[in-house]
């Protein structure tokens, strides 16, 4: 069975135990599995009291996060290599003690807009933290998730191909792709395609608008990508995403370039997105086994 997740952000910014509870509350409401979790800042997370939600809500944790370039792991200055480190094995941690199995996003880089291309030694930092971060993810059964995102938010991986050759190089199996149809609209040539080529070593799928405002308002064509997603056999997460500048805070929204109010109504969109998602995925899987017949 398909799990849908969603993104903490379509209700809240931050992540007070208020703000936790609405965003739990609303997700399982409304028949979310998992609700993902921006953790720019691991310090800043209650994780007893996240816990105890999500258990009561009876839906999982995931921990997502972009890195800062005094954080970024792809650079050349020890510093900040360093520090992106410390930043994601305590998300790692955050991930363990509220019960979650993924921790993933732009954890390889910062997630920012670079003027220079990735460096060979950058890339090699990167590589060999994320071997560290995913040794010790292996011990607690945690999956880390690396996500290809567009040109504008990384320097280092905006497709899925260039994320399964960063991954040969982690050399480990609790590392997966982590494709964004938002990103990809902007980056792969042929989506399809990009999700045939992951094939099961994709494993975690977010879903947005192209202008990721409300799904079904712009230009995104799923019934493509989720029938690519049978095709490959995908039984793992399948996430919404959509940011508005009335919902989102400064830190993740600045770097995502969350300018527009694109939707006030967090309820209304998060219910028209999972039916959706159910929608694509159910249609896709029904066409595809009337196709094994052909
Ligand atoms: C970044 O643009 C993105 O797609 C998100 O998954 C970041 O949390
Ligand atoms: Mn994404």
């Amino acid at each position: 069975m398909t799990e849908y997740a969603i993104h903490a952000m379509v209700w809240v910014a931050g992540w007070s135990n208020a703000e936790a509870e609405r965003a739990i509350t609303s997700a399982a409401a409304l028949g979310y599995d998992i609700l993902e979790i921006p953790l720019l800042d691991p310090d800043r997370i209650d994780v007893a009291a996240t816990r105890a939600l999500l258990d009561r809500a009876g839906i999982r944790g995931a921990i997502s996060l972009g890195l800062s370039l005094a954080g970024d792991i792809s650079s050349e200055d020890p510093a900040a290599v360093r520090h992106g480190s410390e930043i994601l094995h305590k998300a790692l941690a955050a991930t363990r003690a509220i019960g979650g199995n993924y921790l993933g996003g732009v954890i390889y880089s910062a997630l920012t807009k670079y003027t220079r291309p990735a460096t060979t030694r950058g890339r090699a930092n990167s590589v060999g933290v994320i071997r560290e971060l995913a040794q010790e993810a292996a011990r607690s059964g945690i999956t880390i998730g690396i996500e290809a995102v567009n040109r504008y938010e990384t320097n280092l991986l905006n497709t899925g191909q260039q994320v399964m050759r960063y991954l040969d190089d982690v050399g480990l199996d609790n590392l997966i792709v982590h494709l964004d149809t938002f990103h990809m609209n902007i980056e792969e040539t042929d989506g399809p395609a990009a999700i045939r080529l992951c094939g099961d070593r994709l494993g975690y799928f977010h879903v947005n608008e192209n202008h990721r405002g409300i799904l079904g308002t712009g230009t995104m064509h799923l019934q493509p990508l989720f029938r690519a997603l049978a095709e490959i056999g995908y039984d793992r997460p399948v996430g919404f995403e959509a940011f508005s500048s009335s919902v989102a805070d400064d830190v993740l929204g600045g770097m995502a370039g969350i300018w527009r109010d694109l939707w006030q109504d967090s309820d209304a969109i998060a219910a028209g997105a999972i039916a959706a998602m159910r929608r694509e995925m159910d249609d896709a899987r029904s066409t595809m086994a009337l196709l094994a017949k052909v």
